[in-house]
């Protein structure tokens, strides 16, 4: 089945984030960095970038290109507070988020059911609610052409690549854009005339392999736009939990175990996609008083089993014996640890 990937990018991140703190510089040249000779610019503006400002140009450069340009210092904690908060969007509509930088992340949003293209206006608009910042959104079914999307029409862009797509949009462009080929082969390329993708894909087999070795199978795919690298989220999962609030309050135990059955079923599959496994098992439950309780079982063995946490689930909350209705019931597994991990200990 086709995946849906979702690539994401802040807008001149550093220098917006000081735009929106000082609205007076909104529109202007704004350049993030040192101008001496020592210092470098971090990013600057889309207005400083018409006169040829560049991420990673000597300082004095670019003071040079672009005189009104306005330098300021770089301020990291705000960057990352910021970050945090777009960080936090992401998560709230899924785990599988894989980031890439402080304002870069990839997302897989295959199992949600809404199209991709409302997601990602989701993203945009609550982005701009919370920060007041443009982020670019690209959409495709893999890492590489989502990422290229997000790219497209940037600021504030957002685009979708299809497979259908996909020769009429890779084959024209340069072979610059094509991560992987170093700048050096670029210029033997352009030096036999190879200057795009199309003219790439027409060299001869045995001088593609030739020139490319053990990286070829990679890069030939790429050109075709083929990529079958996962979204691998690499934030530290803690706990996993689902709950609902009830529609009426209930002390029928059938019913509530029936949504215990839900959560488990939930939860062992968030596990088994992310291979992690669990230890303990905790149910919550808030009576119609709105008082809370909780009870928590820590097996002795780590497991993603619906069954197994299902029953531990059933057990736990007989043991609360409960005498005021339910309103709310809940099922969470924590003491994680990663799947690999576990079986190397136990090969051990
Ligand atoms: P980028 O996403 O590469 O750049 P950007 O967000 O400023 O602009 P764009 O609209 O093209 O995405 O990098 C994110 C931030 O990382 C950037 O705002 C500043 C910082 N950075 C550096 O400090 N040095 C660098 O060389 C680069 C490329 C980025
Ligand atoms: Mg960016």
């Amino acid at each position: 089945m086709s995946r849906k990937i979702i690539h994401v990018d802040m807008d001149a991140f550093f220098a917006s984030v000081e735009q929106v703190d000082n609205p007076s510089l909104k529109g202007k040249p704004v350049i993030v960095g040192g101008r001496t000779s020592k210092g470098v610019v971090c990013t600057c503006s889309y207005e400083a970038r018409k006169y040829g400002v560049r991420s990673a140009m000597p300082g004095f450069i670019a003071a040079k290109k672009c005189p009104n340009g306005i330098f300021l210092p770089v301020r990291h904690s705000r960057y990352k507070e910021v970050s945090n908060q777009v960080f936090d969007i992401l998560y709230s509509i899924t785990d599988i988020v894989e980031p890439l930088s402080i304002d870069e992340a990839y997302l897989d949003v295959s199992d949600i059911d809404t199209p991709s293209i409302e997601i990602a206006q989701y993203i945009k608009n609550e982005v701009f609610k919370k920060t007041g910042l443009t982020i670019s959104v690209g959409i495709s079914h893999n890492k590489y052409l989502a990422k290229l999307a997000s790219d497209w029409n940037k600021p504030d862009g957002i685009k979708i690549i299809s497979e259908e797509m996909v020769p009429e949009i890779l084959r024209p462009l340069s072979i610059k854009t094509v991560y992987g080929i170093g700048k050096k082969t670029i210029d033997k390329l352009n030096n036999i005339g190879v200057y795009t993708v199309n003219d790439l894909l027409n060299l001869p087999k045995d001088y593609f392999v030739e020139l490319f070795s053990n990286q070829s199978w990679e890069l030939y795919n790429r050109l075709l736009g083929i990529d079958n690298r996962p979204v691998q989220p690499n934030r530290e999962t803690k706990s996993l939990g689902r709950e609902t609030t009830l529609s009426s309050n209930t002390d029928d135990i059938d019913y509530l175990n029936h949504f215990l059955l839900l959560f488990s079923k939930d939860i062992s599959y968030t596990l088994k996609k992310q291979n992690i496994l669990s230890k303990t098992i905790t149910i919550k439950i808030k009576t119609s008083d709105f008082s809370s309780h909780t009870k928590s079982k820590t097996i002795h063995h780590y497991t993603d089993s619906d069954d197994e946490i299902y029953s531990i689930a059933c057990n736990l909350l007989k043991e609360i014996n409960i005498h005021d209705n339910i309103r709310l019931i809940g099922l969470s597994v924590s003491n994680l640890s990663d799947k690999k991990i576990e079986q190397l200990t136990f090969l051990r």
